[in-house]
């Protein structure tokens, strides 16, 4: 952009500092003397949104005008984390801020640091919502987030000796300076209420849905701007009040109380979000969150659809609708309703378009998180809704039915009813059922989910299924998050990667020339420098640049096995002080993440890393070479300041566990080596950067599937056949580690040493530590390690969310970009 069209769009540093000062007087009342740090942090954002919502009219109204097909994505989460860094670098308006920043007498990281995280998400499926809406915006592509405004994210962590306690986070308090809210566009929700079986005019069957009761849902705007800043998409939040009408019925029978009391059960569904990572509850309250989005979104997309078209005909060529997961799968019975009961499409036709129009993405295998809702419940809460889905069960078992004859094992098994006690509505079958196309989130997690997880499914529908590796954007993951190492590659192969990530490429060669080589190590260590300061002001553990930083930061989960970890560090402390066996490099360990409330093997882990780390530190024969640090609240902020700071990045999930780990692709990018099991992305991660230049250990997921089902995994025999397994396994059973809580982790060992452990530590453990010591071998070899880290930089381009959604669009949405035109390239359009 030219200094001319920057003037045009009110880009200039004279033109924000004169919007910053406005807002300061006019929004906030404050004089610039005056003003706080959090005071030019709301001044400058809304100086910052003001522009992004121009845009997005714009950007609407260059969607309308093409006539263009749209993809609504719906989540129950979007970890956006924080925006205004992000918005300023998309809008290339960082350089000025910093300057007209500079004129108030602060500076930017500053200000950008006074934002609070949207945490509106628990972990990897949340935050590729995220990757993907920067990426629509950025390819100019028609794709709009769906979500719900929680009053309350992901609680925050605090740790208290060793132990993680929750607390409320509030997000909504800071929302204001994001968002629109756009009443207009508000709709009503009903839910419970009865069925009346009644007769049309022409005497057909015809159920009517009565006595519900009202929610309204209101929607809440986030600009989401592109690469570039003429794209800006929105992302739609609905928050939940009580209706109106609803409440003055009340009101009206003079029943004040009751009408107060609906007003807080209404406002309950939107009020937090539920805590676990790839695991549901099952209550009540979060089935009505998923009916609530569900009804809001379709509400919406069929409202916007009909100011176009006076019939359903044209639906699916104009609308896509992804579920991420299968938290909104009621969507597939919500447009059926919406279709024969309030449009009169007949059903045959209602369910093709149903079909068409929607599409089901998978991300996980674990059993407990496959939800499942019990038919009483939503025979209470959705009485139409079941009716629904009845019908669609039943064609699609008389299908089934007519493809294998008396096959009754297989119709018990494909069947979206589950026989109880008690009766249970299967969501997955129910997705899979009603989307056109069914997809995992790696090569092996789609191959996992053709083989183990629906074989049935794919034997009837084989084209349905289909893969589309996970993807990370590069503008938060590298321009955000590691502006120098940005600046030190557009240095070397000029610019343009960032919105075309493969040319990464280009950077091979100077993984041979030393004084590349040199400054990347240098970048390197600021970023460990500045991760420095971040541990030691949460957690006052002191660590030290200049030793290697193996870190693993993710949700505390067991198939994630940060405890495989602790053994690892448990074993190099053993061999340290008791082998004399000599160090090869100072290693510091670096955990983060936060476990669900109610997971307490989960949190005892926690506990675990602090207590080891703890010990190590008492005990000066250590402490010098080992150190191990828990940086608490995990958040994207947080990975944002460590990921760029690692050297080793470990991702050691149970081969077959992990459906891909985005996690992987962000440290890769950074510049970290990893170690991992062949789970997930990290097959194709390896495959892209070189076997040589990533340390794979473990066994693989057919392996392990094959132990489990001979049931020939036995711990036990492994734990007395190798003397170090025993050593390290002993001593979680003894205080060693819990010196003033006796007994604390004695649990672990009869945990381990079952036949029944799922996540077969002690299988990999050897495998792993031995694959631990080459790494950290290669590690003290600067010229080898410089080289590998750079290589992993140049050969990770394939893993940017740029090229998984333009998979997407071609593969499954069927949509196209529409860039922006000339007049709003000049600036010159009204
Ligand atoms: C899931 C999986 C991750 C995956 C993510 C995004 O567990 O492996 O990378 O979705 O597809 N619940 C999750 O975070």
């Amino acid at each position: 952009m030219e200094g001319e069209l920057y003037v045009r769009l009110g880009y200039t540093m004279d033109a924000l500092y004169r919007s910053i000062t406005r807002h300061l007087a006019y929004s906030l009342g404050v004089v610039p003397t005056q003003a706080s740090k959090r005071d030019i942090y709301l001044a400058l954002s809304y100086s910052v949104r003001d522009r992004l919502l121009e845009k997005m009219l714009k950007t609407n109204q260059r969607y309308e005008d093409s006539g263009a097909k749209r993809l609504y994505y719906l989540s129950m989460e979007f970890l956006i984390g924080r925006s205004l860094a992000n918005n300023l670098r998309a809008m290339k308006i960082y350089d000025q801020v910093a300057e007209a920043l500079q004129l108030l007498g602060t500076d930017v990281e500053t200000i950008c640091d006074q934002e609070r995280d949207a945490a509106l998400g628990n972990g990897g499926l949340g935050r590729l919502a995220a990757c993907f809406l920067d990426s629509m915006a950025s390819l100019d592509m028609p794709g709009f987030g769906y979500g719900l405004h929680y009053d309350y994210g992901l609680f925050e962590q605090d740790i208290s000796n060793g132990y993680q306690r929750e607390k409320p986070d509030s997000w909504i308090s800071e929302a204001p300076a994001l968002q629109v809210e756009r009443a207009d566009a508000a709709c009503i929700v009903p839910m419970y209420g009865r069925i009346e079986e009644t007769k049309d005019k022409w005497g057909r069957h015809n159920p009517l849905w009565l006595g519900w009761n009202l929610v309204t849902g209101v929607p809440y705007d986030i600009p989401i701007a592109g690469y570039g800043g003429l794209t800006v998409n929105r992302l739609r939040l609905f928050a939940a009040r009580p209706s109106t009408e609803f409440d003055i019925k009340i009101f009206n029978e003079g029943d004040y109380l009751r009408a107060v009391e609906q007003k807080i059960e209404s406002e309950k569904i939107s009020k937090i979000l539920y805590p676990k990572d790839s695991y549901e509850a099952g209550r009540e309250l979060r089935l009505i969150q998923e009916y609530f989005l569900v009804a809001c979104s379709l509400n919406d997309i069929v409202r916007t659809y009909e100011k176009d078209y006076s019939d359903f005909n044209k639906f699916p060529e104009k609308v896509a609708i992804q579920l991420n997961d299968t938290h909104p799968a009621l969507a597939v019975a919500e447009l059926m309703r919406i279709l024969v009961d309030q449009k009169w499409v007949p059903w045959e036709r209602a369910w093709d378009i149903t079909n068409r129009t929607i599409a089901y993405t998978n991300h996980t295998l674990l059993p407990e998180a496959l939800e499942k809702w019990p038919e009483s419940l939503l025979a209470r809460l959705l009485p139409r809704h079941l009716q629904f889905i009845y019908d669609i069960n039943q064609q699609f078992l008389d299908r089934v039915v007519t493809l294998w004859p008396g096959d009754v094992d297989r119709m018990r098994n494909m069947s979206i009813m589950e026989e109880g006690p008690p009766r249970q509505v299967r969501m997955a079958n129910l997705a899979i059922v009603g989307a056109h196309s069914v997809n995992g989130v790696s090569a092996l997690h789609t191959d996992l989910i053709k083989k183990s997880l629906a074989p049935n499914f794919f034997e009837m529908w084989p084209e349905r299924f289909n893969n589309k590796t996970n993807g990370i954007t590069p503008r938060r993951w590298l321009c955000v998050a590691n502006p120098n190492l940005h600046d030190l590659i557009e240095d070397a192969i000029g610019p343009g990667f960032v919105t075309d990530l493969e040319r990464l490429r280009e950077l091979e060669p100077f993984a041979e020339d030393p004084a590349f080589c040199e400054k990347f190590m240098q970048v390197k260590h600021g970023n460990k420098e500045r991760l420095k300061d971040v541990i030691f002001n949460t957690t006052v553990v002191e660590v030290d640049p200049a030793s290697l930083f193996d870190v693993q930061v993710k949700r505390i989960h067991e198939y994630k096995r940060q405890l495989m970890n602790v053994l690892g560090i448990i074993w190099e402390y053993l061999a340290l002080t008791e082998d004399g066996v000599e160090p090869v490099s100072p290693k510091t360990f670096i955990f983060a993440g936060k476990a669900a409330p109610g997971y307490w093997a989960a949190k005892q882990l926690i506990k675990l890393i602090h207590n080891v780390g703890n010990t190590i530190e008492d005990d000066p024969r250590a402490r010098d070479f080992l150190k191990v640090a828990f940086a608490p609240n995990f958040r994207v902020t947080l990975a944002e300041q460590i990921i760029p700071a690692a050297d080793i990045s470990q991702q050691i999930s149970t081969a077959g566990f992990e459906a891909s780990g985005t996690g992987n692709m962000k440290f890769a990018l950074n510049g970290a080596l990893t170690i991992g099991t062949m789970d997930g992305a990290n097959i194709e991660i390896s495959q892209k950067v070189g076997r040589e230049n990533i340390y794979i250990c473990g066994l693989t997921a057919y392996e392990i599937e094959k132990m489990k089902r001979a049931g020939s995994y036995k711990p036990k025999a492994m734990y007395d056949k190798h003397p170090m397994i025993k050593r390290v396994v002993d001593s979680l059973a003894s205080d060693r580690f819990c010196p003033r809580e006796s007994g604390l982790f004695a649990w672990l060992k009869d945990y381990l040493l079952a036949d029944n452990e799922m996540f077969f530590h002690l299988a990999d453990l050897e495998s792993y530590v031995k694959t631990r010591e080459l790494s950290t071998q290669e590690y003290v070899d600067k010229t080898l390690w410089a080289k590998k880290a750079i290589l992993n930089v140049a050969r990770v381009g394939h893993f940017s969310s740029d090229r998984t959604i333009r998979q997407y669009a071609e593969e499954i949405w069927d949509l196209v970009a529409i860039p922006p035109t000339e007049a709003e390239k000049s600036g010159k359009l009204k």
